[in-house]
């Protein structure tokens, strides 16, 4: 196996060169290789040390495997002493991106050269740390103490021409990170550049920390990394001598190693990473994708034809008429528009996009050269039907034909062709160019390159993008389908919208279910309702139509300005809907139920075990191939806090027999919604978690 620090002389220069792929990361090897060349150079009689990384990056960080493992010899803080301590001229050369470790190993050297691509940050606030290396006492003596809480509450990655002003990097040089790197190092032994460790520089300024402290508190939304980074800055200002800096950065990231953010988000990391890694796709070559066809310019439609026209996917959009056409080609130059006043688009590319990328046509034969097509046209199974059976006469052979539907059944839509093994359910999230996550939905007789090809195609498109089988709503909607039913009992019961949505966003979500029903458009859940009730309900489900009434009155949410909540133009958010609790209370007398008190905790309690049992129920049914891909489908679609790692990680770090006693005694109380999942149940009945069965199929 190659050394993971390479050793070479060069004259009076020691180089030291990383070789972990594939991002240099910190991990014990690379940690006692650095230490063993320092001592060699020291030694040999070198002069200086140049620290760099081969391959794509100088170090990416830590080596995040090894957190929660029991700690190796040489720890980073002390190797990064030891290196700012030697007598020697140490020097880093960085390309790529000097994350975390990364960036405080390069603190520790007394000069940092870097290539004009090269980005550095201390990113350790999103996994639920902070910089534990020295990071919080070295970056505010260097760049001072409002940038460095800038960039360490929010773990931002700062390019090198920032990093050179602000001081983090002293030279910005192109070429090759080692030939950059000898250069610059003999440019300062010729100059007699003496050791300039960092810890001997002065305490940063004082800022008002508590100030600081809450504003950050606020808007970490419940997530307590940022704040705690503040006060680990503070110590850098505030300490006797940088040693007592050091020790109280150290508490508090032993703190927040401890903790189950932390858990959480190194969970939603790794599964992040693991979603697109399927075995079955292992070897499997997707087809190639020149040019997609979308049909359907409604604000689904138009919002991936945008996203694949960002991504530089040439674009057939088919509407119904030339006006429906003309109004989608307006929604797509709006959204283009929105990307270019974001910088994320240049002007000229956009007309390049509008002036020959994108086709509106209203005839299905444009479609006859498309390599993948999407419909995303009103969600009801019989046009559903009709327009693939049309995609079936037209298409050329090897197109992929892909339906948008977030609950229609595939496999039924795949029937309507001659080749279903071309078809496949590709769910957006709307809006399509902005959400990040994408479902795609493998039916009965998909073939494995048509698989391939969705993921090939979210990559692209720069989505997270989950496996899922077929079911009604599939991941993300069947879950949600049964935590809002959870909710909507609640309701019934005693709670109201208002008190859900508030426990809910105390919880971590971004929104609650009813302000993100309000968003979504009433209308959905109504046509799904319908749907439901007009295929048959089970007598032993519980049912209310007071949200159908809402709807009936023609509040739809935010498009209608009226839902669960009023929406005045120009405010951000809504106030409650004086008319929605009546309208409960007329329920609930029709029912004969008697409301009563719910306690925030127990909305939270009840309303995350629905969500786990249906997840666990997903999971089980080979729905999800791993918990982990149900974990990032909420994470992604469903506005689920990141810093709880989703919800079967939540559960796991809650312990699964609890939940289980819980749905068992609800059950009690309603046998045929609290039926718990045999997944959960066996799990439990083993002493296993969801993360077992996660590792267990990597
Ligand atoms: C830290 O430093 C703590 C210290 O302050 C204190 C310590 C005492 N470790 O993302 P990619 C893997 S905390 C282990 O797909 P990209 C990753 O899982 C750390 N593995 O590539 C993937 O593996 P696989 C602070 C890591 O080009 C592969 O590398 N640093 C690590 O899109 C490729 O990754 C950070 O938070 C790691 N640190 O993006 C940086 N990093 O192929 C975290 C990556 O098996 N990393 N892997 O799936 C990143 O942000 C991105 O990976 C990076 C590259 C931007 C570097």
């Amino acid at each position: 196996m190659p050394e993971a620090i390479e050793y070479e002389r060069i004259g009076d220069i020691a180089v030291l060169a990383a070789n972990n792929p594939p991002v240099n990361a910190l991990g014990v090897d690379v940690r006692r290789g650095l230490l063993a060349g320092i001592e060699r150079a020291e030694a040999e009689g070198a002069r200086a040390v140049l620290i760099y990384g081969k391959g794509r990056t100088y170090f990416a960080g830590a080596d995040i495997r090894e957190f929660g493992k029991p700690p190796q010899d040489p720890w980073l803080p002390e190797l990064c002493a030891r290196i700012e301590a030697s007598p020697l001229l140490v020097v880093s050369s960085i390309h790529g991106t000097a994350l975390g470790g990364g960036l405080e190993v390069a603190l520790a050297t007394h000069y940092r050269v870097a290539l004009p691509s090269a980005r550095v940050g201390l990113p350790e606030v999103h996994l639920g740390i902070l910089p534990g290396a020295g990071g919080t006492q070295r970056l505010p003596r260097v760049a001072g103490t409002e940038a460095a809480l800038d960039m360490i509450t929010t773990g931002r990655h700062v390019r090198a021409d920032e990093a050179l002003v602000l001081g983090v990097i002293d030279e910005v040089a192109d070429g090759d990170p080692h030939e950059v790197g000898l250069n610059y190092t003999r440019e300062l032994l010729e100059s007699g550049a003496s050791r300039r460790p960092v810890s001997e520089m002065p305490a940063p300024e004082q800022v008002n920390f508590d100030a600081v402290y809450d504003e950050v508190l606020r808007k970490g939304r419940g997530q307590i990394s940022p704040a705690t980074a503040v006060r680990a800055v503070q110590a850098a200002c505030e300490s006797e001598s940088f040693d007592a800096g050091m020790k109280r950065e150290r508490e508090l990231f032993m703190d927040l190693m401890a903790s189950d953010q932390r858990k959480g988000l190194i969970h939603a990391f790794f599964a992040e990473r693991a979603v697109g890694k399927l075995p079955e796709l292992q070897g499997v070559e997707p087809r190639m994708l020149h040019q997609i066809g979308v049909i359907g310019g409604g604000t689904m439609g138009a919002g991936i034809a945008t996203a694949a026209l960002l991504s530089g996917l040439p674009v057939v959009l088919l509407e119904m008429s030339p006006e429906a056409a003309h109004a989608a080609k307006g929604r797509i130059e709006a959204n283009l528009s929105g990307a270019v006043k974001r910088g994320k688009l240049s002007q000229a590319r956009y007309a390049e996009i509008m002036g020959s990328d994108l086709k509106l046509a209203t005839g299905y034969g444009a479609l006859s050269n498309v390599d993948l097509v999407i419909e995303a046209v009103f969600e009801d199974m019989d046009i559903k039907k009709q327009v693939f059976a049309k995609l079936d006469e037209i298409c050329k052979p090897g197109a992929v034909l892909a339906s948008n539907t977030s609950y229609l059944d595939i496999n039924e839509i795949a029937a309507a062709t001659k080749r279903p093994e071309d078809v496949i359910g590709l769910h957006f999230f709307s809006p399509a160019h902005v959400m990040k996550l994408l479902e795609v939905v493998v039916a009965d007789k998909t073939a494995p390159n048509v698989v391939a090809t969705g993921f090939a195609l979210g990559h692209r498109l720069k989505k997270v993008t989950v496996r899922a089988g077929v079911c009604d709503g599939f991941i993300g909607n069947r879950i949600l389908s049964t935590y809002r039913t959870c909710a909507d009992h609640m309701i019934l019961d005693g709670a109201s919208p208002f008190q859900i949505d508030k426990a809910l966003t105390d919880f971590g979500f971004a929104m609650g279910p009813f302000a993100v029903a309000d968003l979504a458009g009433l209308d959905i859940g109504w046509a799904v309702r319908k749907r439901k009730r007009a295929e048959g309900l089970d007598p032993r489900a519980r049912d209310s139509s007071y949200a159908d009434k809402l709807c009936e009155a023609g509040h739809f949410g935010q498009k209608t300005g009226k839902g669960y909540y009023v929406y005045e133009a120009g405010k951000r958010g809504g106030v409650p809907n004086p008319e929605v609790l009546p309208l409960i209370e007329a329920e609930r007398a029709e029912q004969g139920i008697s409301p009563r008190e719910f306690s925030d905790e127990e909305i939270v309690r009840r309303y995350m075990a629905a969500m786990v049992n249906e997840a666990a129920k997903v999971v089980g049914e080979g729905i999800a191939r791993r918990p982990l891909d149900v974990d990032v489908t909420l994470l992604y679609g469903y506005g689920f806090p990141r810093y709880r790692g989703g919800p079967l990680k939540w559960a796991d770090l809650q312990g699964l027999p609890g939940l289980l006693d819980d749905i068992r005694k609800w059950a009690a109380e309603d046998a045929y919604f609290w039926q718990p999942a045999p997944l959960l149940e066996q799990l439990v009945a083993e002493g296993r978690t969801f993360d077992d069965l996660n590792k267990e199929a990597s």
